[in-house]
């Protein structure tokens, strides 16, 4: 398959991070919330992979951008795009929570961080939410502010992670629940740091909001780092498949609902709060779902998946379509994430797929894989 460069341009937005990236060796991007996203560097996928999971990395993701919700009704608004039941949330939480429109379809699926009772900061997906609240906010008439905070998220993966935090910010770091977030003194400033991150090989998040102090953390990190092999990375496509974190517009998309996801545990029907699509989405449940999103294992040695790739039984009934999938070196097959059709979707199904003109066989699996 042919490469293409990306043009890059004002409207692409770069990153504070951009001229650091770029003399630490990038070598490819994708787009994502009208900005850049580091996808490779000069290791393979695989080498990036392996180094993920016995070492750490440093990623840009300031594409993980923030949508702010405050005022005296931001509780009301954040409430009224989530299915996810937050009225119980806590200051100093993260919550992954499933946003809907009135239809119950899947706008976005980010991270929410309660900041204080009446301020919000949404971690978008690749999803232009900041408009969808703005909407419903001028629509309701709701005392609120909604824009996109200046911050610039990156993020510290992988097994080493809490031995280098430790050792440039203070043992206190590794106090950190999963998805609970602190501030932590650096370069004369205070830094919201989160213990989450797209990946399952651990490690913390720090949203940067001031950019000199935060720049000479990043930097510190760098020069601190050499003893835990550290090296700049980025999200990896065979880690994040094998740990089945869901990526919005691949995986699934405005066309799903949340029960369709998997999304049962941030499904609250049973509360009194209110939120958009809450009754379509009670319908949905009440009928069952007709497609569920499910792993897929495949006997084949590689596969590059740029758009849904259809999956048969083996008298070529359609089964649904891969969304995501690669060559994963540990199951030693193909693995990938599907969307998969009534009455097909159960661990035993057998599907048929065609990759690069071959027919190769594979069988379903319930996510997560491992
Ligand atoms: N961090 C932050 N913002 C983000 C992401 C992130 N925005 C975009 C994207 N990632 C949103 N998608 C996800 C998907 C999965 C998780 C986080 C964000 C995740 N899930 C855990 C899991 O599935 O085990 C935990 C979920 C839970 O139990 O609450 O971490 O990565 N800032």
């Amino acid at each position: 398959m042919k490469n293409y460069f990306v043009s890059k341009s004002r409207r692409l937005r770069g990153t504070p991070y951009t001229s650091r990236i770029e003399k630490q060796g990038v070598t490819a991007y994708t787009v994502y919330n009208h900005m850049l996203l580091p996808t490779k560097f000069e290791d393979s996928l695989e080498e990036a992979y392996h180094h993920l999971k016995n070492h750490v990395q440093v990623w840009d993701v300031s594409v993980q951008r923030q949508t702010e919700i405050n005022g005296k009704d931001s509780a009301k608004l954040v409430q009224l795009i989530t299915c996810r039941d937050l009225s119980k949330a806590k200051v100093g939480r993260c919550y992954y929570a499933p946003i809907i429109d009135n239809n119950a379809k899947l706008i976005s699926d980010p991270v929410i961080l309660k900041l204080a009772e009446d301020r919000w900061w949404i971690s978008l997906s690749d999803s232009d939410l900041e408009l969808f609240a703005k909407g419903l906010a001028i629509g309701k008439g709701y005392d609120v502010n909604v824009f996109e905070a200046k911050v610039d998220i990156f993020s510290v993966q992988g097994p080493k992670s809490f031995d280098l935090m430790k050792k440039v910010l203070g043992p206190k770091i590794g106090e950190l629940k999963f998805f609970g977030f602190d501030y932590f003194e650096f370069g004369g400033a205070k830094h919201l740091i989160a213990r989450s991150g797209w990946s399952k090989q651990g490690g913390f998040e720090v949203y940067m909001e001031h950019e000199k102090a935060g720049l000479a953390l990043y930097d510190k990190l760098f020069e601190q780092g050499d003893e835990f092999n550290l090296k700049p990375g980025c999200p990896n496509l065979i880690e994040r498949i094998e740990s089945s974190l869901l990526s919005y517009g691949n995986d699934i998309d405005i066309g799903d609902n949340p029960l369709e996801c998997g999304f049962d545990k941030y499904v609250n029907l049973d509360t009194n709060v209110e939120f958009l699509g809450k009754e379509e989405l009670k319908k949905v449940k009440a009928d069952g779902i007709k497609r569920k999103l499910m792993g897929v294992k495949i006997d084949a040695d590689q596969i590059a998946v740029n758009s849904s790739i259809n999956m048969y039984d083996k008298t070529k009934n359609l089964i649904g379509e891969l969304r995501s999938g690669t060559y994963n070196p540990s199951f030693k097959q193909v693995i990938g994430i599907a969307m998969i059709n009534e009455p097909y979707f159960n661990d035993s199904q057998e599907i048929v797929i065609n990759i690069n003109g071959k027919d190769c066989t594979g069988k379903l699996c319930d996510l997560p894989f491992i």
